[in-house]
């Protein structure tokens, strides 16, 4: 590593957020992208199935590819991560499979194999978005990327203190990563046009939550406030 690169990774960087800047260490920070996988994105797929328009979400694909490329420039590691279950299903819940009462559920076949099943093509993360070699990729059964799965240990022999958060949906599987992660003592924030939901009143609500009362659960900021703060590669 040069020194220019060295002097880089160990500055710390200001980020334009609300409620206050947010300061972050390119090291010790995580691009954190939750569940944009074509059973959340696509037709067909778990999404479809609980009856939402999946069109809502597609909106965040092109500023997360810009901001994964400016994360990966500036030498951030990207941690990706996917919601599904065992083709067994032995980590599926009764209550996780009954909720909703649809017709369609969990591990049933679909256009894009079976519902949030690994190994399906639904449960394959967007191509827009796919991971690069060398990338983490957790696999996780419930909302939150932190139960059941080695997130927090990957985090914690990398010595990561801050995530910056993407993903969909953000009041789902977003917010519950970012309680998660809050308890555990990492610094989040949130990117507004970065994370997504079927419902654009939950989707501000769920933002509104996160930054109310001095930031109880992080930060929020839109990419463009990120891509401004991040050193050029
Ligand atoms: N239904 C919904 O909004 N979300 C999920 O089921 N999972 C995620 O948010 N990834």
């Amino acid at each position: 590593m040069n020194q220019a690169v060295a002097t880089a990774t160990t500055t710390a960087v200001a980020v334009d957020a609300e409620p206050y800047p947010y300061i972050l260490r390119l090291q010790s920070t995580v691009l954190l992208v939750i569940d944009m996988q074509r059973d959340f994105l696509e037709t067909g797929g778990f999404g479809d199935a609980l009856g939402n328009d999946v069109s809502l979400l597609r909106a965040t694909i092109d500023p997360m590819r810009a901001v994964m490329a400016a994360a990966r420039a500036a030498g951030m590691t990207v941690i990706h991560t996917r919601e599904g279950h065992r083709p067994d299903l032995s980590d599926l819940s009764a209550a996780k499979y009954r909720r909703g009462n649809f017709p369609t559920r969990i591990g049933d076949r679909g256009p894009m194999g079976r519902i949030l099943v690994r190994g399906e093509a639904g449960h394959d993360i967007i191509a827009e978005l796919a991971p690069i070699p060398g990338e983490p990729v957790i696999d996780k059964p419930g909302k939150g990327a932190f139960y059941a799965t080695d997130l927090e240990a990957i985090l914690s022999s990398r010595g990561i203190t801050h995530l910056i958060v993407c993903g969909v949906t953000t009041e789902v599987c977003v917010h519950t990563t970012v309680r998660e992660a809050n308890d555990r003592g990492f610094d989040c924030l949130v990117l507004s046009d970065c994370t997504g939901s079927y419902f654009p009143e939950l989707h501000e609500a769920a933002l509104a939550m996160i930054k109310a009362q001095g930031g109880i659960f992080g930060w929020v900021a839109p990419s463009s406030a990120l891509l401004e703060a991040l050193p050029a590669a």
